[in-house]
């Protein structure tokens, strides 16, 4: 039976991949690490947690230690939009919080789950279909450090043969926890706008296609390439994943069949806007196809209808 830590357990994507993992590993083997413990009380209280800064790698190695954890994901991170406003703060978490991690698994021999984005792209990245190996050269603060993320998990497998793994996640779109800070967080608040006021006003303009992937698929994703055969993996860290492109238009347009009023205007934040078009319209996910069966199960069609229904049985 796998050991497995997660840590920022309480964000969107943690929420989700801690509840998986609780209901496939057991809850006892899968603990928990926020530094917020005041979230989701059902995931606080519903197995081993504890409350702790991803950058404080004593207290962490000691959990690691005292539950003989195997597997790490690595899950705290400030997203794109947040990251801009404090460039500095955002470096020193998001890649002192995975230095951390990646020590603790050096010296306790755990495999390393570490999310990678459609972030770690920039403007010189071929823009449609964006192969696997490319040009980074990102412009935002958050791309930097998936960049260097992504380098420095190939770098401790190369150097001291930690297990490290992990995807390019493009949005994630999801009806638990809401994003936080992200660029791409438009196309989850329109479902809920949606719902609630038949309008949503956007962020970005109309015709930016970025890259999404509804909730299920991203946490299937995560769990199947550290299960996957590690003798089939010719890329290690940061294979595409990709599962719908699409802009806030077509969106529109797809929630019309399912709510006819539905309207949409915009009133485009000219930051988030420079970050979306900085990044790639669609991936390429072949690597991700061929070395681990990659495969998502939802399109924008049967996403919408989900994240509708669920919302308004929830709400209504
Ligand atoms: C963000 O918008 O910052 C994230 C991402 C695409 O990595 N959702």
């Amino acid at each position: 039976m796998k050991h497995i830590l997660i840590i920022g357990s309480l964000g969107q994507l943690g929420s989700e991949i801690a509840m998986e993992c609780r209901r496939r590993y057991g809850s006892d083997n899968v603990v928990l690490t926020d530094i917020r413990d005041d979230t989701n009380l059902e995931l606080v209280h519903g197995g081993p947690f504890y409350k702790v800064d991803c950058r404080d790698g004593k207290t962490i190695a000691e959990i690691v230690q005292k539950h003989h954890i195997d597997t790490i994901y690595h899950l705290a991170a400030i997203l794109s939009a947040t990251a801009e406003k404090n460039p500095l703060n955002a470096w020193n978490i998001n890649i002192g919080g995975l230095v951390t991690t990646l020590e603790i698994a050096r010296e306790n021999g755990c495999a390393v789950f570490t999310p990678s984005s459609i972030g770690a792209f920039g403007p010189t990245t071929p823009k449609k279909f964006t192969p696997q190996d490319t040009i980074q050269r990102p412009t935002s603060i958050y791309g930097v450090s998936k960049v260097a993320g992504e380098l420095l998990c190939d770098y401790y497998n190369h150097k001291y043969d930690v297990d490290t793994r992990g995807v390019r996640f493009p949005g994630v779109i999801s009806n638990m926890t809401p994003p936080g800070g992200g660029t791409t967080d438009y196309a989850v608040e329109i479902y809920y706008e949606a719902v609630r006021k038949e309008h949503y006003t956007c962020f970005l303009r109309g015709d930016t296609y970025l890259d999404m992937i509804y909730m299920p698929d991203a946490i299937q994703a995560a769990i199947q390439i550290m299960e996957a055969d590690p003798a089939r993996l010719r890329h290690r860290n940061a294979f595409n994943i990709a599962s719908m492109s699409f802009c806030p238009e077509e969106q529109a347009a797809y929630i019309r069949k399912l709510i006819p009023g539905f309207t949409i205007s915009y009133e485009v934040d000219p930051v988030r806007q420079a970050i979306a078009d900085s990044w790639p319209d669609s991936l390429e996910d072949y690597a991700a196809r061929v070395e681990w069966d990659w495969k998502p199960k939802y399109d924008l069609f049967s996403m919408t209808k989900d994240m509708i229904d669920t919302i308004k049985r929830r709400e209504l």
